[in-house]
């Protein structure tokens, strides 16, 4: 049986949790793969609403495995936190994996994230302040902490000490903080082992067996196409692969053994922090996208930035993930337009382009080509099947996936699980 991803076409916060939760009865094993406590995913079930940062929304099915991959950044206070939440709401989470081989956010590197962009001042890049852009580059400079290291003391102490040798220089000369104590790390890390322990194994070998038993594997991404560190918009990224080759990465599964991409794009777009935007509005339409959408991070609470559905971009992420089916959400939020512009290609000093721009200055300068569709006043939150949908709103369902590159297969007419269309 297939391993399946779900990746952001986007900036993000397209309702990969709503799309991952969906999916939930005919999936064994639910990964989250890279990213770490930045993630916001918002499930709605019933009555009940369960914001998800660390834990892959997976935790939510009775019958799932959820894992938490190698190419995750684990803050463990926040990791107990939020399966003390779940637990108190009669959630049951002892199902949870988590590998050995994935790193941890140690205070320090909280704190350099948060001193880092406020000494940035104007140049920040709006992170969301949890650490994971220094800890990703600790990984890549080979001093991070893993999870294994946290089960041998003194192993965690010679790697704390490593590291804090050059931390407590940026800390305390560069930055004018405190510096951290070897002590201090060590005991905040320790604090977690007994009760993790349990949780913790290789699980790229647990998701392969599974495959081979023919089980279904569904890789989930945090954040997006456009944030991932080598395909988005850098520097005005996340520091992880969120694209369909950071699922292999992040989890140990390799590339032939995924068989169905599917990626989240929202009927409009969105973005939280800093960097271009070309559709970005700045007028009542974006204030009735973020109203009535409901646009504000569901980690930082900050209000997120709203334009229009940007075909370019969809086609891009199409392309780097080479998506197999889109899931179209929040078409509802669409409902009550005069007219619905979609991006179909920019304007760079008078140069059309087709395809996204390699060259960031470009993309920063580029301009919208717009075309129009006729919108529609019905409410379609009740619609269950794509000929429900206004004929205007089916148009645009139409036109929209034939410039995006890949099928439209589910579209998301609501928050609620049940307020969705299935086509394919
Ligand atoms: P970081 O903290 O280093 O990952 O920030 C780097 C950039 O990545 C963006 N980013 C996000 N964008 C959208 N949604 C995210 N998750 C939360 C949500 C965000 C929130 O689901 O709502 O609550 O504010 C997310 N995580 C990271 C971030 O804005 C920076 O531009
Ligand atoms: P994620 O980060 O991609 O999982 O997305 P978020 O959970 O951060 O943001 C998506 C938001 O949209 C959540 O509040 C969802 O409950 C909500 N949502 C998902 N699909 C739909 C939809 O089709 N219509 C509406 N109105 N809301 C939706
Ligand atoms: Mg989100």
């Amino acid at each position: 049986m297939p391993a399946i991803a779900i990746i952001g076409a986007q900036w993000g916060d397209e309702g990969k949790g709503k799309a991952t939760d969906l999916l939930g009865s005919r999936v064994d094993h639910v990964v989250k793969f890279n990213g770490g406590n930045n993630a916001g995913h918002t499930v709605v079930i019933g009555d009940e609403k369960y914001a998800l940062h660390l834990l892959p929304s997976g935790i939510l099915s009775p019958n799932v495995t959820p894992v938490i991959g190698n190419g995750v950044v684990v803050d463990l206070e926040v990791l107990f936190q939020e399966i003390d939440a779940l637990e108190a709401r009669g959630l049951d989470t002892s199902r949870l994996k988590v590998s050995a081989n994935a790193h941890v956010i140690a205070s320090y590197n909280r704190a350099l994230d948060k001193v880092t962009e406020r000494f940035l001042g104007s140049r920040r890049l709006g992170t969301t302040g949890r650490g994971i852009g220094p800890t990703y580059a600790d990984k890549m400079n080979r001093v991070g902490i893993r999870i294994q290291d946290i089960f041998d003391e003194k192993i965690l102490r010679q790697k704390v000490e490593a590291v804090l040798e050059h931390k407590n220089q940026v800390l305390s000369k560069i930055y004018n903080r405190r510096a951290a104590t070897v002590d201090a790390v060590v005991e905040e890390l320790l604090e977690y082992a007994d009760r993790l322990a349990p949780m913790v194994c290789d699980t790229g070998l647990l998701l392969n067996q599974a495959l081979d038993r023919d089980e279904v594997v569904l890789l989930e991404a945090g954040q997006a196409t456009l944030l991932d560190v080598d395909h988005g918009t850098y520097p005005f990224v996340t520091s992880s692969s969120a694209t369909a080759g950071g699922a292999c990465t992040g989890s140990g599964i390799p590339p032939m053994r995924i068989d169905q991409v599917i990626a989240i794009v929202k009927a409009y777009t969105t973005r939280v922090g800093e960097g271009p935007f070309p559709t970005e509005l700045f007028d009542d339409h974006g204030e009735h996208l973020r109203k009535v959408g409901a646009e504000y991070g569901t980690t930082t609470g900050r209000p997120r930035r709203c334009g229009w559905y940007d075909a370019v971009i969809a086609r891009y992420a199409a392309r780097v993930n080479g998506v197999t089916d889109f899931v179209l959400t929040k078409l509802d939020v669409l409902t009550g337009l005069d007219q619905v512009p979609v991006c179909v290609a920019y304007d760079v000093n008078g140069v059309r382009h087709d395809e996204m721009p390699v060259n960031q200055t470009d993309f920063h300068h580029a301009v919208p080509v717009y075309e129009y569709f006729p919108g529609w006043w019905e409410d379609i939150s009740e619609a269950r099947t794509f000929e429900d949908l206004p004929q205007n709103a089916q148009d645009y369902v139409l036109a929209v996936e034939k410039m995006s590159g890949a099928r439209i297969s589910v579209i998301g007419v609501g928050p609620s699980r049940a307020a969705t269309i299935v086509r394919h």
